[in-house]
């Protein structure tokens, strides 16, 4: 049989709800970098939906990128936060890179990442997605719309996902892809989630308890680094949060 459907190498996944169940949504497949888009204001920065995104790029094998948008109209506070952010996922080995498309701070950073490989750029509706490829087209490509005045929420301006040649010669290209409201893994495992935080990795052998799930046992060095400052709140929010998640879906299937 002559295979007329690419195997699919890498993924990026996530939950969606049809009429009965919740099934596996494959946004897109084949591609090399998942670029997390958030913005450093309007809509306010928040690590939660960053972590969700990097659960699905372990499992769909992609190399992670985060970006920070608008930093131009970011007050201290808020760049002062953007800046937090950034370190704190470069320090985990993700490339986080600070971005404007009005200023175009940020974007040689981001070409560096782009080159030679097929990336999709995705994160909340409004956040600067589609003005990012116009900025790297040269050109008005994608359609870019204001905030919802009442709501200053994104307008969910691209309506399907879209693959965009960038330089041809070098073989780089972008998938633009509609803002989400909100991002859900497909199926975690609950005591498999803690693999997908690289930081807990190198601690967990000092744990106490053998299949620790860092959340409540004696001894646990996980718990141990975070009193210490040395494993951020918003991860460790995000894992008990996540945890909580996938075991009331696992309750609700055995219901
Ligand atoms: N100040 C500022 N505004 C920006 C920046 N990047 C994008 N915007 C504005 O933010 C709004 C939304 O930008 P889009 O590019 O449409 O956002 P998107 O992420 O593609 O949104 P969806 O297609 O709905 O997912 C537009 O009004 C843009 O002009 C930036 O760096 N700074
Ligand atoms: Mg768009
Ligand atoms: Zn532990």
């Amino acid at each position: 049989v002559i295979e007329l459907v690419k195997e699919r190498r890498t993924k990026l996944a996530r939950k969606a709800s049809g009429r009965r169940d919740a099934f596996e949504q494959v946004i897109v497949s084949n591609i090399d970098v998942l670029v997390i888009v958030v913005a450093a204001a309007e809509p306010p920065l928040k690590t939660g939906i960053i972590d969700r995104y990097i659960i699905a790029g372990i499992d769909g094998k992609l190399e992670v990128c985060v970006v920070i948008n608008k930093l131009d109209i970011a007050d201290e506070l808020e760049k002062e936060y953007a800046e937090y952010v950034i370190d704190l996922y470069n320090s985990l080995g993700y490339t986080a890179i600070g971005l404007s498309t009005v200023t175009q701070e940020g974007f040689e950073q981001l070409k560096a990442v782009l080159a030679g490989k097929t990336c999709v750029f995705a994160g909340h509706s409004g956040v600067g997605k589609s003005s990012m490829v116009n900025v790297l087209l040269g050109k008005e490509f994608g359609k870019t719309a204001a905030l919802s005045k009442k709501y200053k929420r994104g307008a969910h301006t691209t309506t399907g996902s879209v693959l965009i040649p960038l330089d041809v010669a070098s073989n780089s290209f972008i998938v633009d892809t509609p803002g989400v409201r909100e991002f859900s893994n497909y199926e975690i495992d609950p005591e498999n989630l803690k693999f997908h935080f690289v930081e807990f990795l190198p601690l967990q052998e000092h744990c106490q308890i053998t299949n620790c799930t860092h959340l409540h046992e004696p001894g646990c060095a996980v718990i141990d680094a975070l009193d210490d400052e040395k494993i951020s709140v918003e991860r460790y929010t995000s894992y008990m949060k996540l945890y909580e998640e996938a075991k009331e879906v696992e309750r609700k299937k055995f219901d």
